[in-house]
């Protein structure tokens, strides 16, 4: 089955019960038992939900994977994945990764005495040099937020597997229908789905998925045993969301690849950061690796932070707001929002500037996005 039909069908038959044709809203926190222990798979939502089953198993369908499992958010899903380590583990991580990713390695999971070593994710050879016996998981973004960056998922994947290191990658930004990591020797592939998967900013959510039994029994101990799981409903707009996601992503790349184009001319503009680029610096990795760019683009204006911040703020069709991945288009400042947290030495080395601007391009028509962007850059 291809991409598009897994999306509206996998996991999604009709109801067994009642015919109903869209995946119901099973908004219930417990299941009556016929007899003690007798039940027809489902205890407790917190254990299983069968909205949020019918969501894992179309996620783990997309991602060309045997198991999927949900979580209240794309930290969620992350934390829990981090579960899967011990008191005096490592883990190597790309540098350039979503601010509240690093808050989370910084700020909680180091209290537990597991250390994060940050390398420049886009030459593989960094995470094997930062490889000690303890290190037990290979983390990465690509492309990176919110840099645009990416790291070489097969080449990476392989070194993790020679020193039987776990690796995950977060694949929020180009979403399954440009980049299926599993494919490409991953064990673990994380998504906000809050993003593209959702699609309409109206939901926040996260999920795991894998290949790997073991890894996938695990997860789920600690997605029950953690409880951060999402609700019936919210569980429900994800799947209504992946209904569309490949119609979706076709058009956000289309409108992000004239809007780069443009940006790169415009002369109050310094530098775009755009994987679909022939002047992004792994354009040819991002034609390897992903069948498609995605809608993220950031760019350095010509300027300082008050040329941002009038920028910004002058946009009308662009909501000045956190956030990525859905319908209507954004635009952001890392450095005073997404990224906020992270260290300022940390931004300094990656080059999160003052003059960086992110862009989520949604799915307008492109000359009015063209339109907007032109007003407010003057
Ligand atoms: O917001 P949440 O659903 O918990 O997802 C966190 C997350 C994880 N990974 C990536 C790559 C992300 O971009 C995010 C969230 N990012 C934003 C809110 C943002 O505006 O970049």
């Amino acid at each position: 089955m291809e991409f598009e039909t897994k999306a509206i069908h996998v996991g999604q038959e009709p109801d067994k019960t009642t015919g109903a044709t869209i995946t119901p809203i099973y908004q219930t926190s417990t299941y009556t038992q016929e007899a003690l222990g007798k039940h027809k798979g489902y205890e407790y939502s917190r254990s299983g939900n069968p909205t949020r089953t019918a969501l894992e198993a179309a996620l783990a369908s997309l991602e060309n994977g045997k198991y999927g499992l949900c979580f209240a958010s794309g930290l969620a899903a992350t934390s829990t994945v981090l579960c899967l380590l011990k008191a005096g583990d490592e883990v190597v991580t790309g540098n350039d990764l979503y601010g509240g990713t690093v808050r989370l390695f910084n700020k909680v999971f180091s209290n537990f005495n597991i250390k994060f070593t940050y390398v420049d994710g886009t030459d593989p050879k960094n995470f094997e040099a930062a490889i000690t016996p303890k290190t037990k998981l290979i983390w990465l973004e690509t492309p990176t937020n919110p840099l645009l960056r990416l790291s070489d998922i097969n080449t990476v994947s392989q070194i993790a597997k020679t020193k039987n290191i776990i690796m995950a990658v977060d694949n929020t930004f180009a979403s399954p229908y440009f980049q299926k990591p599993l494919d490409l020797g991953v064990d673990i592939v994380v998504h906000s789905t809050t993003k593209y998967i959702g699609g309409h900013s109206d939901v926040i959510g996260g999920a795991a998925i894998t290949n790997n039994s073991e890894l996938y029994t695990q997860i789920k101990f600690y997605q029950n045993a953690v409880g951060a799981v999402p609700g019936a409903f919210d569980s429900w707009l994800l799947l209504r969301g992946i209904k569309t996601l490949a119609v979706r992503m076709k058009k956000h790349a289309e409108n992000a690849m004239a809007i780069a184009e443009f940006l790169e001319k415009h002369p109050k503009v310094k530098k775009v950061n755009y994987p679909g680029l022939k002047s992004h610096p792994q354009h040819e990795l991002a034609k390897k690796q992903m069948s498609g760019f995605g809608g993220m683009i950031s760019f350095e204006i010509k300027g300082g932070k008050e040329e941002a911040k009038k920028i910004v703020e002058s946009t009308k069709l662009f909501a000045l707001a956190e956030s990525l991945g859905g319908v209507e288009s954004l635009i952001g400042h890392p450095v005073t929002m997404t990224h906020a947290e992270v260290p300022q030495e940390h931004k300094d080395k990656l080059g999160i500037t003052d003059n960086l601007i992110r862009l989520s391009v949604g799915i307008e028509d492109i000359n009015d996005l063209m339109g907007d962007l032109k007003q407010a850059l003057g």
